[in-house]
């Protein structure tokens, strides 16, 4: 899925490339970046990160981070390259790094290997790197062009970015409507509202982030796995908001749970259900109220963004979406349309009362994106605020 101009981008866009750059440039970058799509999913609390030796015009390493602990990417293009790499270019969507970290620093491999030039996508905002890696390379003679489609490479790693900026993860909310907005009827029935290729797109949405949460609401009426079995990938963490704990142990979630990690996030001091949970496998995370009784979102995502949770997908109902929209915890929406109008007056919509009465309150949505999804639509995009701007 792309995703085009962010608001964060552009309020960490650095300079252009530092020097013109050619076709033949972008064509390596682009090719990095596909390498970095590769670890969507799995390399957080990391960034995704691709990278290509090239020697005489030709590609003789390639390399993507696959998961934090395991070696970054430049210095598995470096591996691969071998003595190859002497008098060459690495080519890399992100600044190396010059700290020891889980692995040792990519600018010592890449000083070690004998590469001349180094053309990158974008610098690293790890205070830990930010500038220092390309400070080293340069500082040893090595020749380091910067800001190669910078936008595409930031992309990559929003979610990395926003946590970064703000301490939060990068949240997306995702809904099924009718043509005219509704979640359910009026007799409450949701599922099955979503054509096959629609299911198989949310199973492969789901594979591409770190956790998935909902709210009690949807446990009880829809009674989810949240897993991910259409598609090839891994599961993301499953999160359940659960003020007070009504979330039955004969729920697939909890059938599940030692298998798929879930965690109950509540307010609720009931140790009785709790000690139930936690002998299913359950993690339960108790916080204190919020004025609304409930449990307190922002602490929650700072806490799961700490924990490497970065990017989460929220997949309902109305009361989680709208207190995250009311809060200014969304990022983006990703909106299935189902050819259906259900018309009533009780049939609920996919937002609540967000506390905006005229039209000029509106929150906006940037760059959207559409496309077709069987006998469904498809519609994507980022909210003004995105990033952790205007909130
Ligand atoms: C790179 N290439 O492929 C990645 C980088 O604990 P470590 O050793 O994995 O280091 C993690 C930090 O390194 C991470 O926070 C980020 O700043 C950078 N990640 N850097 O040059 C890579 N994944
Ligand atoms: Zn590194």
């Amino acid at each position: 899925m792309s995703i085009r101009v962010s608001p964060i981008g552009k309020d960490l866009a650095e300079k252009g490339p530092s020097r013109p750059v050619s076709t033949a440039e972008e064509r390596v970058m682009r090719a990095a970046i596909r390498l970095a799509r590769r670890g969507i999913g799995t390399t957080h609390p990391n960034p995704r990160v691709g990278a290509l030796v090239l020697r005489d015009g030709e590609v003789v390493g390639r390399g993507f981070h696959a998961r934090a602990g395991e070696p970054h990417a430049e210095a598995r293009a470096l591996e691969e390259a071998g003595g190859r790499a002497r008098g060459g270019t690495l080519v890399s969507t992100l600044e190396p790094c010059a700290h020891q970290g889980r692995t040792p620093p990519c600018v010592d491999a890449i000083l070690g290997s004998g590469i001349r030039r180094v053309v990158l996508g974008m610098r690293d905002p790890n205070p830990l790197v930010d500038g220092r890696g390309v400070g080293a390379l340069r500082a040893a003679g090595v020749e380091v062009i910067e800001g190669v489609l910078n936008a595409s490479c930031r992309d990559l790693n929003l979610p990395y970015l926003k946590f970064l900026a703000t301490g939060l993860p990068w949240v997306t909310l995702k809904s099924m409507v009718s043509l005219d907005g509704r979640v359910a009827s009026e007799s409450g029935d949701s599922r099955g509202m979503g054509g096959a290729a629609e299911v198989k797109l949310c199973h492969r949405l789901r594979a591409g982030q770190d956790a998935v949460l909902v709210g009690i609401g949807t446990v009880l009426a829809d009674d989810p796995e949240l897993t991910v079995r259409l598609v090839r990938g891994r599961n993301p963490l499953r999160i359940v908001l659960d003020s007070h704990l009504r979330v039955p142990p004969g729920s697939r979630l909890v059938q599940s749970a030692a298998r798929v990690p879930l965690l109950v996030a509540t307010v609720s001091e009931d140790r009785c259900l709790t000690d139930a949970l936690v002998r299913r496998g359950v993690r339960v995370w108790r916080f204190e109220r919020d004025a609304t009784g409930r449990v307190p979102l922002r602490p929650l995502f700072k806490r799961l963004a700490e924990e490497g949770e970065l990017s989460i997908l929220v997949e309902g109902g109305p009361t989680v979406h709208t207190a995250l929209l009311r809060e200014g915890l969304a990022d983006r929406v990703a909106i299935g349309l189902a050819p259906l109008i259900l018309g009533g007056t009780k049939a609920p919509t996919w937002t609540r009362d967000l506390g905006r009465a005229r039209l000029d309150e509106a929150l906006e949505v940037d760059s959207l994106v559409m496309r077709r999804v069987g006998r469904d639509l498809w519609i994507e995009g980022s909210l003004r605020t995105a990033g952790g701007r205007g909130v």
